[in-house]
């Protein structure tokens, strides 16, 4: 498949309330989220992956374990993470519906809890990567960083609210300050209603 950058349901300028800069989304959707773009197209042309979905792209280099297939699963996984990145914010107030903050309360023991975990695991990624709310195929939630561009498709999870760690996503906004960034990312960003619809 082609990949194409993504509309947003909102504009650049709309995340500001919440404490993420139209300075910061002009760079973070129009310049690397097209860049990922641009690059993936470019890289899986003429290539066997050239007519297959994103996933099976993602999962397909992933799982080949091929140092060739490195630049292809990087654009290709960039461009899945901001998508659903994306789609994970809002620019309104927005309230975690009960269904998801009882299957929080249940496997993390308070929303607070959740929050402080997910924070310390975004804290805890040494470098680039994402911090993820992922659901198992048990159902169980869990908290999970992973590195660059590897995301929760590549282990068969389901991924209700990942939150991107690359310098780039808030070293406009927030300089160095990681932690700040994820705490605000929670309380003033998630749209809880997009997570809970993959619970
Ligand atoms: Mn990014």
């Amino acid at each position: 498949m082609t990949f194409k950058l993504p509309e947003l349901p909102y504009s650049h300028g709309d995340l500001a309330k919440g404490g993420m800069s139209q300075e910061t989304m002009e760079y973070h959707h129009g310049l690397h989220h097209n860049a990922y773009v641009e690059n993936g197209n470019k890289l899986i042309a003429n290539t066997e992956w050239e007519n297959k979905s994103l996933e099976e792209i993602i999962v397909g280099t992933y799982q080949s374990g091929s140092v060739a297939q490195n630049g292809i699963f990087n654009n290709a996984s960039q461009h899945w993470n901001h998508c659903q990145f994306w789609e994970m914010m809002g620019p309104g107030d927005s309230a975690m519906p009960s269904e998801l903050e009882a299957a929080i309360k249940e496997n993390f023991g308070s929303v607070d809890k959740f929050k402080d975990s997910f924070v310390a695991n975004g804290v805890g990624q040494f470098g680039s990567g994402w911090v993820w709310l992922v659901k198992e195929n048990d159902g169980s939630l869990k908290i999970t960083k992973t590195e660059n561009g590897v995301n929760p498709l590549c282990f068969g999870q389901t991924a209700l609210l990942g939150c991107d760690v690359w310098e780039h996503s808030y070293y406009i906004d927030f300089r160095n300050k990681r932690p700040g960034y994820l705490s605000n990312f929670l309380n003033n960003l998630v749209n809880w209603e997009n997570v809970a619809s993959r619970l």
